[in-house]
């Protein structure tokens, strides 16, 4: 019998979770726990790491994990270069859910960096009114940038003060509305977006909202992952776990 280990903490990572759970397959879905209010999920949780590769190597063991999915966000490049390493080490099949990354449509207005600090290099110039919507793990980095107004989109309430001297914070969590999006770029006379190239859907809406106001955005691209099984849809994983054997 399967028993899957499923790292979630995305919108397909969730859909994943209510279809394994409809079709009653062991599986343990598995938060990091950077937020404070996870959202439940219809199978057994686990929150927090594991302890680095090994950790999660001998949580594969110890929990005889005979498939491991790993439904993270793309940016969470940590947690996925270890499940590659921990799965092989312990013999366990990985499969990755992903999504692709969004492409520029007609009427977008993208500058394109390939990280963090590529787009820190392109604030350098005069004060922007700019929608930082990249959640609380890399604020302290746009310090070297205080020279703009920071519309701040976070999951939680900032626990400690934020060191952007001309900032506002939205405390909200996704999936986001267009007309929302809409609403906080006119409300806050946004003419610059920064965000990730997270894909999916439950983070496109301010892009959408970008193009119908004309408003650029500053896209930074994803990180290198390393090699893995990977699909798009939740219905490509059942077929992936009716041809993988469990491990051992
Ligand atoms: C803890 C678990 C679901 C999953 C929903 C998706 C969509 C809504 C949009 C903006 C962009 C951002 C951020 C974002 C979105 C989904 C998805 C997604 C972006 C939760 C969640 C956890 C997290 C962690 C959080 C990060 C932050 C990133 C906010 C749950 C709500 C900016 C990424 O305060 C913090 O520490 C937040 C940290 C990692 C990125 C960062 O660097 O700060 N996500 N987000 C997961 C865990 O503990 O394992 O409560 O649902 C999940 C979701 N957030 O089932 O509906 O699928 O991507 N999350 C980005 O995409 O750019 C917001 O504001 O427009
Ligand atoms: P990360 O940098 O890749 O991972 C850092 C450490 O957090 C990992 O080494 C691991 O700790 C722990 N971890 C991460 N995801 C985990 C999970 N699902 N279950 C158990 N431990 C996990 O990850 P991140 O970018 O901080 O993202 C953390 C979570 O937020 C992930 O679930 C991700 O899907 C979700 N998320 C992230 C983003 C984003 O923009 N990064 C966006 C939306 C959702 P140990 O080494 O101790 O095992």
């Amino acid at each position: 019998m399967p028993k899957l280990l499923l790292l979630g903490g995305t919108t397909e990572a969730s859909a994943l979770a209510s279809a394994l759970a409809a079709r009653g397959i062991d599986a343990c879905f598995s938060y990091a726990g950077r937020v404070k209010t996870p959202r439940p999920q219809p199978l057994p949780t686990r929150v927090g790491g594991f302890g680095g590769v090994e950790g999660l190597a001998r949580y594969l063991v110890d929990e005889r994990i005979t498939h491991l999915i790993d439904a993270t966000h793309p940016f969470a490049a940590q947690i996925s270069a270890n499940a590659v390493a921990a799965a092989r080490m312990a013999g366990v099949p990985l499969l990755a859910l992903s999504r692709p990354p969004w492409v520029p449509q007609a009427g977008d207005r993208w500058q394109r960096v390939p990280d963090i600090a590529a787009a820190l290099a392109v604030l350098a110039g005069p004060p922007r009114r700019i929608l930082l919507a990249l959640g609380r793990l890399h604020l302290a980095e746009f310090a070297t940038c205080p020279q703009h107004h920071y519309v701040l989109r976070l999951v939680d309430p900032p626990a400690q003060p934020i060191a952007l001297p001309d900032h506002h914070v939205l405390v909200d969590r996704g999936p986001f509305s267009v007309d929302g999006d809409i609403a906080v770029l006119q409300h806050h006379r946004i003419d610059l977006v920064v965000c990730k190239n997270a894909g999916g859907e439950g983070a496109r809406a301010k892009l959408l909202a970008a193009r119908s106001l004309g408003v650029p955005v500053l896209m930074i691209e994803r990180p290198l992952l390393p090699a893995r099984a990977e699909v798009h849809t939740v219905e490509a994983v059942f077929d992936w776990l009716a041809h993988t054997p469990p491990a051992g």
